[in-house]
C-alpha cells in the first residue's frame, strides 16, 4: 500500500484533525494494522484492513464490535480508555470498502503498553482480571451477535474441516506428517467429549472474546494495571472457558508461540496460578460448578485446537495465518504441541490450583 492510498482510505472516516502520518503497527496474524497520527491535539487512530477471507461478514462483525463497546461504555469510569471506540465513515457506515477490501477505524488509546509474552506473575494476574472483567461487563448483554467465524472454537466443526483438509491434501504434505497427525487424532475423542458438554448445555454460553492472547489486551502505562481487551473481531457467544484457555495458552508459555527451540517451551505453573487468581477474582461468584470443573481443562482444549489449526493450515498450503517463512506453521505446530504436553503433565496441579482458589 502506498501512503497516498492509505491517506485516501483514512480520509473517508470521521477523523478529527489533519492526518500527519500513517505507519504499520504490530504483527497480527490476520489483519493489517496502521497507526494514523494527526496534527496538534487531535486524537490518533488505529486503521485496520480487516481480512475478509477470514471474516466473511465484516459489516456484521463491525456491528458486533459497536454493540459490545457501547454496552461497556455505559458501565465504566473512563469510557474512552476502558474499551475501543469505533469511528464511523463519513457515510455513517462502520467500515469503508475499497476494491473488495474492508477497512475500519477506532481511536488509538494513548499511554498504554501491550506485550507479546507475560514476563511476570503480576502481569498474568492483571491479564486475568482484564478478561474476567470483560466477560462480567458483558454478562447482561442480551442482543444477538453475528457469528463472525463459523464454529470458531467448536472442535466438532474443526474436526470436520480437518478431515476434509487431510482428504484433499492439496499440496501433498500429508505423507510427511504422520507423526504430527497422530498427535491430533489421539486426542480426538477427549476433545469432542468436552465439547459435547457445551453442546448439551451442561457448560453454559456467554458473550466471550475468543482471542485472548496477551497482545490483545492493553495495560495502562502509568499504573501497569489492565485497561481493556482489544481486537474484538471474534466477540461472539461461546463458553467463557475458551477465553480462559486461550489466555493460558499465551500467558503461561515460557517460550514463543513459534519457538524453534522446544527446550524453551513449557507451561509455567506460576503464571497459571497468577492468571487464574486474576480471572477468578472477577468471575468466581457467577460461575457454575461445571465451568469451574473444566477451567483447567480449557487450557488443554484451546492449545490442542491451536495445534490442529496450525497443522491444518500447513497441510492446506498456508492459506489462513500470515507466515514469515515456508515451514512457519509447522514450527508453530511443534511449539504448541510441546506446550500441550507440558499442560498434560501438570494437569493435576492446574486442577488443584483452580479448586483452591474457587473454595477460598
Ligand atoms: P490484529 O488483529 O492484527 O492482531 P490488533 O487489533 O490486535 O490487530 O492490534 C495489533 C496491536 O496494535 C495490538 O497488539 C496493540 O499493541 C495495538 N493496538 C490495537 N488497537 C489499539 C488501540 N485502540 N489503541 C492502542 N493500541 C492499539
Ligand atoms: C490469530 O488475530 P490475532 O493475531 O490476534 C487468531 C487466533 C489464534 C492466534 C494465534 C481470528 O489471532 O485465533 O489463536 O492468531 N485469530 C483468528 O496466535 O483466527
Ligand atoms: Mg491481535
Amino acid at each position: 500500500m502506498t501512503q497516498e492510498q492509505l491517506f485516501t482510505i483514512a480520509e473517508q472516516f470521521e477523523l478529527e484533525g489533519k492526518i500527519e502520518t500513517i505507519k504499520p503497527l504490530g504483527e497480527g496474524f490476520i489483519n493489517d494494522t496502521f497507526v494514523v497520527k494527526t496534527e496538534g491535539d487531535a486524537p490518533n487512530y488505529i486503521l485496520q484492513r480487516k481480512n475478509h477471507v477470514v471474516f466473511p461478514d465484516v459489516p456484521g462483525m463491525m456491528d458486533n464490535i459497536k454493540a459490545v463497546t457501547e454496552h461497556i461504555k455505559q458501565k465504566v469510569a473512563d469510557p474512552m480508555r476502558e474499551t475501543l471506540t469505533v469511528i464511523p465513515a463519513k457515510d455513517g457506515k462502520l467500515y469503508v470498502e475499497v476494491e473488495g477490501n474492508f477497512w475500519a477505524v477506532c481511536l488509538f488509546i494513548p499511554e498504554t503498553s501491550s506485550f507479546d509474552r507475560a514476563d511476570s506473575p503480576e502481569l498474568a494476574y492483571q491479564g486475568g482480571v482484564g478478561i474476567g472483567r470483560f466477560q462480567a461487563l458483558l454478562a447482561d448483554f442480551d442482543k444477538p451477535l453475528n457469528e463472525t467465524i463459523k464454529g470458531f472454537h467448536n472442535i466438532r466443526w474443526r474436526f470436520q474441516q480437518w478431515d476434509e483438509t487431510i482428504a484433499a491434501d492439496p499440496v501433498g504434505r500429508v505423507k510427511d506428517l504422520q507423526e504430527e497427525i497422530s498427535w491430533v487424532e489421539s486426542r480426538r475423542k477427549e476433545m469432542l467429549d468436552f465439547w459435547s458438554l457445551v453442546e448439551d448445555g451442561t457448560i453454559p454460553t456467554h458473550v466471550t472474546h475468543n482471542d485472548t492472547k496477551i497482545s490483545n489486551i492493553l495495560f495502562d502505562k502509568a499504573s501497569g494495571n489492565v485497561l481493556c481487551a482489544i481486537d474484538l473481531d471474534t466477540v461472539m457467544s461461546s463458553t467463557s472457558l475458551n477465553d480462559f484457555g486461550d489466555a493460558i495458552r499465551s500467558y503461561t508459555n515460557t517460550g514463543a508461540e513459534d519457538d524453534k527451540n522446544l527446550d524453551n517451551v513449557e507451561m509455567s505453573i506460576e503464571m497459571f496460578k497468577a492468571y487464574a487468581e486474576g480471572y477468578l477474582s472477577q468471575q468466581k461468584a457467577t460461575m457454575v460448578q461445571s465451568e469451574l470443573d473444566y477451567l483447567a481443562f480449557s487450557g488443554r482444549y484451546i492449545t490442542f485446537e491451536q495445534v490442529l489449526r496450525f497443522l491444518m493450515d500447513y497441510i492446506d498450503g498456508d492459506k489462513y495465518y500470515k507466515t514469515a517463512y515456508p515451514e512457519h506453521n509447522l514450527v508453530r505446530t511443534h511449539a504448541q504441541y510441546k506446550l500441550l504436553q507440558s499442560m498434560e503433565r501438570q494437569y493435576d496441579e492446574m486442577k488443584a490450583i483452580v479448586k483452591a482458589i474457587a473454595e477460598a
